[in-house]
């Protein structure tokens, strides 16, 4: 029996479904997922393992098209990195979004000489003239596809020939991963990730844009019954004052509240009970300083 592997990097701008498309393919919930532009930062990967084949994608934070800090020139740069170790591209957009005639992806794409397939996601938005339309537009933009394929990672539309093309176009390779194992971070990041995702899901305005979380301890102990239990302390860096006023609410009402939503996803992720402790703290400019990016993982 042949075995085939390879790397599959998915890219694209910010909020087109790159994320759920991930998440779509390997069966997981492996990437966290907002309608808010920018909520992958990192490089996520997510293994699909089968007796004779492992795919392993990689998740990317979309291109920010003007950086305004060094966080933003980190998730550019997580991007650029997917071009160098790709076996497989996949290049999303979605049928909202508009590129410019000069936009920079574009001569990125036409140098791409390894199997690269156009993923129109959110058909499910669109008649079938406007999806016919939008092939034609980029197939004749960009003549190096060597797929097109319009889907709908949200509603599972023609994932599965997505699938069944990387897959037929995987080249002979070993295997990279353990067959049980699903990504390379570790469970605590996924924690950060989903109390990130709530805070993105709860605040409004710059205060996504404003917060990195960060976990301080994470101990796998046992409650008095003998069940497993997590004892989970994270911290929340803000950029200002306001913003640590605004994170915790009247009476500390809305940390509350992200407190309980955070705590209900990470046991539904981790299939444990858990106990989380939030506490906020101000760090003006964490998303330009070097140091504090790297300890949050933004090194590369
Ligand atoms: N209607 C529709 N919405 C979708 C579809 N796929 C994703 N979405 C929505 O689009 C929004 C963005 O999805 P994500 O998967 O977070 O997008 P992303 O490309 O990973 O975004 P960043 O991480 O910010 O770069 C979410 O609200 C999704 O629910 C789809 O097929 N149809
Ligand atoms: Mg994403």
């Amino acid at each position: 029996m042949t075995h085939k592997s390879g790397f599959v990097n998915i890219i694209g701008r910010p909020n087109v479904g790159k994320s759920t498309l991930m998440n779509a393919l390997v069966g997981e919930r492996m990437s966290i997922i907002t309608n808010k532009p920018q909520t992958t930062r990192h490089r996520i990967i997510g293994i699909l393992s089968g007796d004779d084949y492992q795919i392993v994608f990689s998740d990317t934070p979309g291109i920010v098209k003007d950086p305004a800090y060094k966080m933003h020139e980190a998730m550019n740069r997580f991007v650029r990195t997917t071009f160098d170790d790709a076996d497989i591209m996949l290049f999303v957009t979605d049928f909202f979004e508009k590129y410019d005639e000069d936009a920079p992806i574009i001569p990125k794409l036409k140098s791409v000489d390894i199997p690269l397939f156009l993923v129109i996601n959110k058909i499910d938005k669109a008649s079938e003239e406007e999806i016919l339309a939008l092939i034609q537009d980029w197939n004749e933009r960009i003549p190096n596809f060597q797929e097109t394929i319009p889907i709908s990672a949200l509603h599972k539309t023609n994932t599965d020939t997505l699938f069944n093309l990387i897959k037929s176009n995987l080249p002979e390779g070993p295997v990279y991963y353990p067959k049980d194992q699903l990504t390379d971070k570790p469970e605590r990041f996924f924690v950060s990730e989903i109390i990130r995702e709530k805070i993105l899901m709860l605040y409004k305005q710059e205060i996504p844009y404003s917060t990195e979380v960060s976990i301080e301890s994470f101990k796998e102990t046992k409650t008095k019954k003998g069940e497993d239990l997590i004892r989970i302390s994270a911290l929340i860096f803000v950029a200002r004052k306001t913003q640590k006023s605004i994170i915790i609410g009247k009476e500390g009402k809305a940390i509350k509240r992200l407190g309980t939503e955070a705590r209900k996803s990470i046991e539904a992720f981790t299939e444990k009970k858990v106990f989380l402790e939030m506490h906020v703290k101000i760090k003006e400019n964490w998303r330009d300083d070097e140091r504090q990016l790297r300890q949050f993982g933004y090194n590369h």
